[in-house]
Formats: C-alpha cells, sequence, structure tokens
C-alpha cells in the first residue's frame, strides 16, 4: 500500500473564535499549532491568516510572513498556502500572499459555488467579535467566486510563474470534469493532488456513496495521474477520511474543517487530530508519508525554492 500523506487545514475561514477557543488565531498561536501538527504526523500543513485581534480572515502577506519562518525553521512539513481565502476577499486579495510568498503548494478550488456558514447560527448566540456574526449570515447571499479565468489565472501566475503546485479543492463532481478539462488543455501536469470535499453546505453531501463515486470518477478522468485525499467538514471528519484512506486516499484533517476530536469534545490543537487519525491508520496497517515522501509524490520543488 502506498504511504498516507496527512494534511492538517490548521485555521481557516470557516470557523470564527467564539465557536473554540482553542481555534487559533494569533501569527504565535498558528505557528504553534501548525508545529504541533507537524510533529504529530502532518506532512502538509495547509495555511490561512487571520487579524491577530479581531481574528478575521486576512490575506495580508505580512501577517503570513508573521508565522511562515517560525514553522519552516521548526519543521520540514510542506508549506500550503490557501487561495481560497475567504469568499469575502476578491480574488486580486486571495492571491496577493500567494505570488509574494511563492510556497510549495497552493489550494486552487474548482468552481464557483455557494457556501453556507451560516447553520452556525443555530449553535451559537454568544460573539467575541463584531464581525462574526455578520460574516456568518451574510454567506446566506454570497458566492465563493472560482471562475475558469480565475482557476486559469491561478495556474498561470502561481503555478507556471512562481513553480506551485496545487491542492486542487473539489467540492463536487463538476469540479473533477472542471479540473480535466485544465489538463486537457495543458494547464496542469501529472502528478497533481485531488482534495475531494464533503459535506459543505453547496457542495456535494456527507454520503458514502458520494466518496466512492468520486473517487469512480477521478480514476476514470486522471487514472494513475493523480493523487486522491479526502476531507470533510465537521462531524463527518474521522469517519470519511478513515473510508478514503481503506480506498487509497490520503487524508486532510485540521480545525478549518472540524472543530472536534470526538462527539461534544472540542479538539484541543490540531495535533490532537492529527494523532488520532495516525491511530487509526497505525491501527489498519497504512503507513504514513513524511516530508520528503510527500514532496516527492506530489512532485514539490522544494522548501528551499520559497519567498519566506
Ligand atoms: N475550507 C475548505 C473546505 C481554501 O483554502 O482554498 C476548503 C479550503 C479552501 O481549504
Ligand atoms: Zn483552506
Amino acid at each position: 500500500m502506498p504511504k498516507v500523506i496527512i494534511t492538517c487545514a490548521v485555521t481557516g475561514a470557516i470557523h470564527t473564535p467564539s465557536m473554540s477557543p482553542h481555534l487559533p488565531v494569533t501569527p504565535d498561536q498558528i505557528a504553534e499549532s501548525a508545529v504541533g501538527a507537524a510533529k504529530a504526523g502532518a506532512s502538509i500543513l495547509h495555511l490561512h491568516a487571520r487579524d491577530p485581534q479581531e481574528g478575521s480572515p486576512t490575506p495580508d502577506s505580512e501577517i503570513f510572513r508573521r508565522f511562515l519562518p517560525t514553522i519552516s525553521s521548526q519543521t520540514d512539513a510542506v508549506i500550503n498556502i490557501t487561495t481560497g481565502g475567504a469568499a469575502t476577499m476578491s480574488i486580486e486579495e486571495r492571491i496577493s500572499g500567494p505570488l509574494s510568498l511563492q510556497p510549495e503548494m497552493c489550494s486552487l478550488n474548482m468552481g464557483s459555488m455557494n457556501f453556507g456558514l451560516y447553520p452556525a447560527l443555530d449553535r451559537f448566540d454568544q460573539w467575541q467579535h463584531e464581525w462574526e456574526e455578520p460574516y456568518l449570515s451574510g454567506s446566506r447571499d454570497r458566492i465563493f467566486r472560482n471562475t475558469f479565468s480565475d482557476i486559469e489565472t491561478i495556474l498561470e501566475r502561481l503555478g507556471k510563474g512562481c513553480g506551485t503546485r496545487f491542492e486542487y479543492e473539489c467540492y463536487d463532481v463538476g469540479h473533477l470534469y472542471n479540473l480535466a478539462h485544465f489538463v486537457d488543455r495543458g494547464l496542469i501536469e501529472a502528478p497533481f493532488f485531488v482534495q475531494t470535499i464533503f459535506g459543505v453546505l453547496g457542495g456535494i453531501g456527507p454520503d458514502t456513496e458520494n466518496l466512492l463515486h468520486m473517487r469512480r470518477i477521478a480514476n476514470k478522468l486522471f487514472g494513475d495521474d493523480y493523487q486522491w485525499s479526502i476531507l470533510a467538514a465537521g462531524r463527518h471528519q474521522t469517519s470519511f477520511v478513515t473510508t478514503g484512506a481503506i480506498n487509497g486516499g490520503h487524508v486532510r484533517v485540521g480545525l478549518e474543517d472540524n472543530l472536534y476530536l470526538s462527539r461534544g469534545q472540542l479538539a484541543e490543537s490540531n495535533a490532537a487530530q492529527v494523532s488520532k487519525i495516525g491511530r487509526i491508520l497505525n491501527e489498519l496497517s497504512l503507513e504514513i508519508a513524511t516530508p520528503a515522501e510527500t514532496r516527492e509524490m506530489l512532485a514539490l520543488k522544494g522548501a528551499s525554492n520559497v519567498n519566506f
């Protein structure tokens, strides 16, 4: 069996600080949590930045620069920076940080979609910051924009221009076909990393049939040219990534995707979620990929070829 890449998505832009005291917000918190996740076995760290005071998502590369050097001096994990940012940001804002930082990897979202965060309003009513409630409720009427032109721009400027490779985020079957379109046009070359995402409101639902269907279609479209990874939102995280790993997939965990460790128990750190999936993989006799093995599988440019 090939080794399993564990990605940890450390903070994201879905959850807000009032939802968990353990969500990393400041540069020091993000660095500490990311380093802990890498030490626990994550070989890819998917990173967003947040305003240090308010905890709101920010595209500011100067904020990224406050935590990236700490992470890369303390771990050899692959740094993967979001180009999704948050649905409230423009495309130019979303790619400004990655273009300046030129990381080994970035996320690349493969289609425009609804991205409903507002159901969380039913579960929380005390907000630490003024931006949180409107940010969540505004998702009723917000489109997470990723047009063909946006995707092409990112592939050209960041991919071709900076040697960055991508975590292709596919939230529905159509996104796999969008990816195939860019492969056919020669803008994406093997080996590519396909992140299939289940349970986002606006994307494909968290049913196991969907997991197997996405796998079948990806196999049909891409054959041996891709590495498959799985993430699922909220309480579906562990069961989906485990099922995915059993079926030959890599896994993504982290507080961006799920705040909990088990039913009713908040995860106190990203490392706790990484350790948990590490134990499950171990019980399944699946080996965890090191950062060096991950770089080789995904043909990355190497940690010395970044700009931070
Ligand atoms: N929040 C995840 C469902 C991005 O950063 O580009 C998808 C994500 C988006 O990670
Ligand atoms: Zn993200």
